[in-house]
Parts: C-alpha cells; sequence; structure tokens
C-alpha cells in the first residue's frame, strides 16, 4: 500500500505531465464579468475549450460585512472565484493546499468520473500539497448552475462553514434563449458565519453539531444584504447556490414573484412561477424577477422555516438543544431596487429549451435507505448520524448500482429532523406522491423529519466508487453518509 501523500504526489505527477501552466483568462470580457457577478470575485473561463483554473486554498483575513474575520478562501476570496465552462470542455484545476490542514474538492452536481482526478472525494490532499485536478465535462452535459467545496470526511462542515465554496456555471442552451440573454445575472452564494470577537469562526457546542451548525452573520456572494439592481420592465436572473453548512432558507422576494427557469442540474422544461421557495443545503436554484414595479426597493426574505430539533433521549434534546434552528425571525438577504428602465418590455419566456425525459419505473423493487441518529457510547461521548443504522466507512460498499441501469430509491427518516440527501455524480428525478417523476434533474433531495422522499436515477457512463449523504454538512461528519460503486 502507498499511502496517501505519496498517492497524491503519484497522481499530481502524473496529471501534470509536463504541460505548462497557463494563467487564468484576465481579458476585458472577464473583467466585465467580475464587475457583473458582485462577489468581488475573479473568474476563470474556458478558453479554446479549455477551463484552466488555479485555487488556492488558504486561511486568511477578510473584511466581512464590515467585520474582520479570519475564514479559509480560495484565492483570498469568500466565496471563490466562479468557474465557467461549456458541455465538452476539458477542465484543469490545480488546488494548492495552503490550508492549515488536509482537504480536496467535490464538483457538486458535475456528471464526470469519480475517481482518478476528477470527482474524487477519496482523496487526501495534504497541507501544503498540491493536486491538478483534470477532467472532461461530457458534450451532453445540462446546461447550469454547481459548484465547488472540500468533501474529506470529518472535516467538511468545518472548512466550508469557514468560506470553502464556488461557483461553477456551464453556459448552453438555456443561456441563448432571449429574454434569459438579455436579463442581467447575479449569482449570488449564499453562507452562514458566527464569528468571535477577534473574528474567528466559532467552535460548535454539541447541540451546534446536532442540529447542524448556523451562522448568525448570512451573506449574499459575500456581502450581507447587498443591493442588486433590476430595470423596470426588465428581467434579472438570479441564479443562487446554498452553500450554507445547515441553513435552510425560504425566499420570498416583496411584492414579486419568483419565475424558476432552472434548478440544480439545469433549466426546466417550463417556468414555474411560486411566491416562495424552500432552499435546501446545497441546491440551487435559476430565477427570474421581472421589473413590473414602477421603482423602489424590495427585500428578498429569509422567513423561518422549523426543519426540526433533536428530542432524543427522552426530551433532553430540549436541554441540550438550545433554541431550534431556522425559527429566528426573518432577515433580508439581498435588496432589489430599481435603476433605470429598460428599452424594451421583457417578459419570462414562454418555454424553456430541452426535453427531460421521463425516467421509467424500473422493474426491480427500490431501494430503500433509513435515516437514523444516535448517541455514540463508549469513550467519547457524541452524535452518530446513520444510513441503515451504520456510520460511514469508506472502505465498506454500502450500494452497487450497475452502470447504465435505472434505479428508484427510497429515504425513510426516522429522525426528528429533516435531512437534505445529495448524491454525487449523477442526477435525479424527484417522484411526487402520485408517483410520476419532476421533469427536472436535481441531486438533492428534502426528506422531511418523520417523512419519506424518493427519486429515479440513471446510473449513466461512469463505474467507480462515490457517496450519498445529508448536505447538512454535520450530519455528513457525524455519519451520515455511505459509499455507492457503480459497477460494469
Ligand atoms: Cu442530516
Amino acid at each position: 500500500m502507498i499511502d496517501r501523500r505519496q498517492f497524491v504526489r503519484a497522481v499530481t505527477t502524473a496529471a501534470v505531465g509536463g504541460l505548462a501552466w497557463t494563467c487564468s483568462d484576465r481579458t476585458a470580457e472577464a473583467t466585465a464579468r467580475r464587475r457583473a457577478v458582485g462577489s468581488g470575485g475573479e473568474v476563470f473561463r474556458s478558453v479554446d475549450s479549455h477551463l484552466t483554473a488555479d485555487l488556492r486554498a488558504m486561511e486568511t483575513e477578510i473584511s466581512l460585512a464590515g467585520r474582520r474575520a479570519r475564514l479559509f478562501a480560495f484565492n483570498g476570496q469568500v466565496p471563490g472565484p466562479m468557474l465557467e465552462a461549456r458541455a465538452g470542455d476539458q477542465v484543469t484545476l490545480r488546488l494548492d493546499n495552503a490550508l492549515p490542514e488536509a482537504t480536496n474538492l467535490h464538483f457538486h452536481g458535475l456528471h464526470i468520473p469519480p475517481s482518478g482526478a476528477a470527482d474524487n472525494i477519496f482523496l487526501h490532499i495534504e497541507a501544503g500539497e498540491e493536486f491538478t485536478y483534470r477532467f472532461t465535462i461530457p458534450q451532453n452535459h445540462p446546461a447550469g448552475l454547481f459548484w465547488v467545496h472540500p468533501h474529506l470526511h470529518g472535516s467538511v462542515a468545518r472548512q466550508v462553514s469557514r468560506g470553502l465554496a464556488a461557483p461553477f456555471v456551464i453556459r448552453g442552451e438555456i443561456d441563448t434563449v432571449p429574454e434569459i440573454a438579455a436579463a442581467s445575472e447575479r449569482i449570488l452564494v449564499l453562507q452562514d458565519f458566527e464569528l468571535g470577537a477577534n473574528g474567528s469562526v466559532v467552535e460548535p457546542s454539541m447541540p451546534d453539531l446536532m442540529h447542524g451548525r448556523e451562522g448568525s452573520l448570512v451573506t449574499a456572494g459575500g456581502i450581507a444584504n447587498p443591493v442588486i439592481s433590476i430595470l423596470q420592465n426588465g428581467l434579472l436572473r438570479l441564479r443562487l447556490v446554498n452553500a450554507s453548512v445547515s441553513r435552510f432558507y425560504r425566499l420570498k422576494l416583496e411584492e414579486h414573484p419568483l419565475h424558476i427557469v432552472g434548478v440544480d442540474g439545469g433549466a426546466l422544461r417550463s417556468v414555474r412561477t411560486v411566491d416562495e421557495i424552500l432552499f435546501i443545503p446545497g441546491e440551487r436554484l435559476d430565477v427570474l424577477v421581472e421589473g413590473t414595479r414602477a421603482g423602489g426597493s424590495f427585500r428578498l426574505l429569509n422567513l423561518p422555516y422549523d426543519r426540526g430539533a433533536m428530542e432524543m433521549m427522552g426530551g433532553m434534546g430540549g436541554m441540550m438543544g438550545g433554541p431550534r434552528p431556522g425559527t429566528d425571525a426573518p432577515s433580508t438577504l439581498a435588496t432589489i431596487e430599481y435603476r433605470g428602465r429598460s428599452e424594451r418590455a421583457w417578459s419570462v419566456p414562454v418555454s424553456l429549451p430541452g426535453e427531460i425525459e421521463p425516467l421509467p419505473a424500473p422493474a426491480l423493487p427500490p431501494r430503500r435507505f433509513q435515516l437514523g441518529q444516535g448517541m455514540r457510547m463508549g469513550g467519547g461521548m457524541g452524535m452518530s448520524f446513520t444510513i441503515d443504522g451504520r456510520e460511514f466507512d469508506g472502505n465498506r460498499i454500502d450500494s452497487a448500482p450497475r452502470v447504465g441501469s435505472i434505479e428508484e430509491w427510497v429515504y425513510i427518516n426516522n429522525t426528528p429532523m429533516d435531512h437534505p440527501m445529495h448524491l454525487h455524480i449523477n442526477p435525479f428525478q424527484i417522484v411526487g406522491a402520485d408517483g410520476s417523476p419532476e421533469q427536472a434533474w436535481r441531486d438533492v433531495i428534502l426528506v422531511r423529519a418523520g417523512g419519506e422522499a424518493r427519486f429515479r436515477v440513471r446510473f449513466d457512463d461512469f463505474a467507480g466508487k462515490t457517496v450519498q449523504h445529508c448536505h447538512i454538512l454535520d450530519h455528513e461528519d457525524l455519519g451520515m453518509m455511505a459509499t455507492v460503486e457503480m459497477r460494469n
């Protein structure tokens, strides 16, 4: 057996293979996009079908909502730089780990191989080491908003809670719909932080871990309550990533309906208009706002949502649990402000591109997964979160679907808290109460406290070992993750 460090070195050397490292694209276009993103962020965009990016994960001190904050950041930015590519592009992403601890990267939502130098969450990239990720985005990959964050089991919540998250946009057909192309686009990564007096991130208490930590400082694109302009008669395209460790957002925009055009895995087939949306950890949203008002400012609100709390050990939860997460007063995530008027009156598109083939019910009975929790006894007492009664073990194969097969998965939540379950590599279609699959590709599914949820998935293209897990990242670190080995 080679040790992990040698393995990383070996793969790194093989992957770099003497290719010269090129700098990020800093063209005028990139600068323009940089302003459009508004997160103070750098942008790495494909050139000649090749996206080359250089990310340095580092501990850094930045100003966050007027406070000094000692965080972990990619290239010193929170959120990290935006990555932008198209289906068919090759990606070469060098990660330089300047953190004081090991890390790695997960390409959340991308349909790429789960092994080697692609979406391999089993890699350990030690402090001071470098690793070069290399993969090709499949030609038929949907356009959408994906994201990058560390995924080293046991450290995920700590590293993400300190700011490590970066949006990854795949451009495609949806971006060419005239109304969408004409809209002003704003990508907003939602994050929350709990900062101590010295600017360091506060270590979570045991109840924080049980519930999943939430920070009281909520930022959108690294800013507390950014102002986003909209033109009267124009369209604003808000693209959101929930990069919070545990926080659910119940989104509502004052006096404006939200027109959803895309979710996790890409565009919907038709626009879905709603007044509010529950937005769970790991999820993405692509929403159009019509500038139907004459002027003024309107708040994008986060409304309270009770995602459940620990009520175990004969009611000790109340004693140990502190306030129920997510039930604080409404807060403002961003402010939409009218500035100017569009020459032409725009409204949301009538139709959206692309077919979403509904996955048929498979012949085999569904795979069922029981979500559970308990106390870890023995040495150090603590919480344990489980799938089928077991904590995560990367060396155990928990399910082994065939490449090319369609499966139906059912989650049964035996706990008093909601769990947003995420499957890597292959997107799925959520099966509704009527038994039919949603016409949308997603990669996170809400399994409500005491409830059930199901999806259909096709294990396409790639063999290899990956994972499914709760995207309340504290729950993942405390065991609510299982391996999935796709086999030819
Ligand atoms: Cu959970």
